[in-house]
């Protein structure tokens, strides 16, 4: 058996499918195989007929397939099937070789194999592949991490079939992947895209239920208006497939959108995304919005029962609607920026406790394209970073600094128009909140650590003394003087 194979791919369901098909398309030669083999053979005499896709029919029989060092990237379901193929690989494989999970797996576990399969000898990559079974087929977004010495090896396959944009800086055409970084940083990196996903999504959730109640504007008058958000700041594939799912009919001729049940779904990453930002202490509030948004959604029994015992009043905002119009873009606007910001804010601080050298600017490039939150505004975000690699904030950016200023006024003005009429607009309103809190030199929190060490003695700093010195306070007079050491609350 000739050595012929630059890749194999385990897996075949539909993603795994199109990424071969996608790699065959580049001229790499492609070995297939799947756990119920019977599905090789279908796939090459149907959607891999023709190509230079080789089919295998056990794991040694692709191992022998593929040049040295090898790669075998599965493509399999998350969790067990994943460890269960690497340990079957362990023993087949050899040192050098390389193992890529291109699944939604958890970055923890991806931390975890990377360690694993390094003390084999063997090199593992852990990348998120992003833009859905057509991105995978026609140019995904791909972040991958793991072992860096895995990288070169991969590195132009991955280049090659991953979706490709014009950097705003160079103006050159680049692929929308790169490496990420070390152990799970390419899954954490991955995660965090469907995090802010989620928010990018609720966000024109909350844009598209102000029109319809606060201004009521009919299906068809909302599709024009994101058709023309589409050609500004906004033009991104989210607001593009918003724009068509509203001009959509049913069979009766009426909008489809308007007979879809209100109840959303999720499969996880976002709930991961604001998990590991409570355990990191980042406030990425509107992504965790955006989750709590589909777990109410999916409340809708109660919700009915609700609106009976608290109807609804007059939601109408009164004025001019174009004005309105415009002032819900520029809310949009500003709280996309604060989630981008947050979402950064996460990904910054997972570099510090994971130990990953993440490259910030490659990331946006890497969602500019091929992904479902790739916009134009990644674009900017790619500027922010080339000139200042060390930004510690998007918000300092001058780019991002003028847009938010230029918002703040119609920003306010949506939000506080929707609470007053009833207009539940958790996203837009809990990045207004992050905003405010985050420009304010003095917050609260004085009156916190006061009640703090009132009940528990947990001590406090005070403003005429030196950062690091800690004070207790006998608040009633009774009580002993000791502060507590031991335990937080
Ligand atoms: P199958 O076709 O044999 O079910 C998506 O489900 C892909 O993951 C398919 O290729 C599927 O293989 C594979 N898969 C799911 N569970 C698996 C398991 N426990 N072990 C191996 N492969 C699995």
């Amino acid at each position: 058996m000739e050595a012929v194979g630059d890749i194999a791919v385990i897996g075949l369901a539909v993603m795994g499918q199109n990424l071969i098909l996608n790699m065959n398309d580049h001229g790499f030669t492609v070995v297939a195989y799947n756990r119920t083999v019977s599905k090789v053979d279908d796939f090459l005499a149907n959607e891999a007929k023709g190509t230079r896709v080789i089919g295998a029919h056990s794991l040694q029989e692709m191992a022998a397939l593929l040049k040295k060092p090898r790669r075998v990237m599965l493509m399999v379901k998350a969790g067990k099937p994943v460890d269960e193929f690497i340990e079957q690989l362990l023993g087949i494989l050899e040192p050098g070789d390389i193992i890529i999970d291109g699944g939604n797996s958890l970055f923890e576990d991806t931390i975890r194999r990377t360690k694993y399969v390094e003390s084999k000898g063997l090199l593992y990559i852990g990348t998120g592949v992003s833009g859905g079974e057509e991105g995978a087929r026609r140019g995904p977004s791909i972040m991958p991490g793991g072992s860096p010495a895995a990288w070169p090896h991969v590195k132009p396959i991955f280049q090659a079939i991953a979706a490709k944009v014009t950097d705003p800086q160079t103006g050159a055409e680049e692929p929308c992947c790169d490496w990420v970084g070390e152990g799970g940083a390419g899954h954490y990196v991955k995660m965090t895209h469907n995090g802010i996903e989620y928010g990018d999504m609720q966000l024109i959730c909350e844009a598209y239920h102000i029109m319809k109640d606060g201004l009521g504007m009919t299906p068809d008058e909302m599709h024009e208006v994101f058709k023309e958000w589409n050609e500004g700041e906004l033009k991104s594939y989210l607001i593009e497939i918003t724009r068509d799912i509203l001009a959509k009919k049913d069979d009766d001729g009426q909008p489809l959108v308007d007979k879809i049940l209100d109840t959303a779904g999720q499969k996880g990453t976002g709930k991961w995304t604001v998990i590991s930002s409570q355990e990191l202490g980042i406030p990425i509030t509107l992504i965790a919005e955006a989750v709590y948004s589909r777990c109410v959604s999916a409340m809708k029994d109660q919700r009915v029962e609700a609106s009976k015992v608290f109807p609804p009043s007059n939601s109408r905002f009164a004025g001019d609607r174009k004005r309105w119009i415009d002032d819900i873009r520029k809310a949009l606007y500003a709280s996309k920026i604060i989630s981008y910001a947050q979402g950064y804010m996460l990904m910054r601080a997972a570099a510090e406790h994971y130990g990953w050298n993440l490259n910030y600017g490659g990331i946006a490039l890497m969602w500019r394209g091929g992904c479902i939150i790739r916009s134009v505004f990644l674009g900017e975000i790619k500027k922010a970073f080339d000139k200042n690699p060390n930004l510690t904030n998007l918000l300092l950016d001058p780019f991002f600094k003028k847009a938010i200023k230029s918002c703040t006024r119609s920003w306010r003005k949506v939000v506080s128009m929707a609470v007053r009429k009833g207009i539940p607009v958790p996203a837009l309103s809990t990045a207004l909140a992050f905003f405010d809190g985050f420009r304010s030199a003095r917050l609260p929190a004085n009156l916190l650590q006061a009640q703090r060490d009132y009940f528990g003695a947990h001590t406090y700093e005070r403003v005429d003394a030196p950062r690091g010195q800690f004070f207790h306070t006998n608040w009633t007079g009774h009580g002993g003087r000791v502060a507590s050491g031991t335990y937080t609350v």
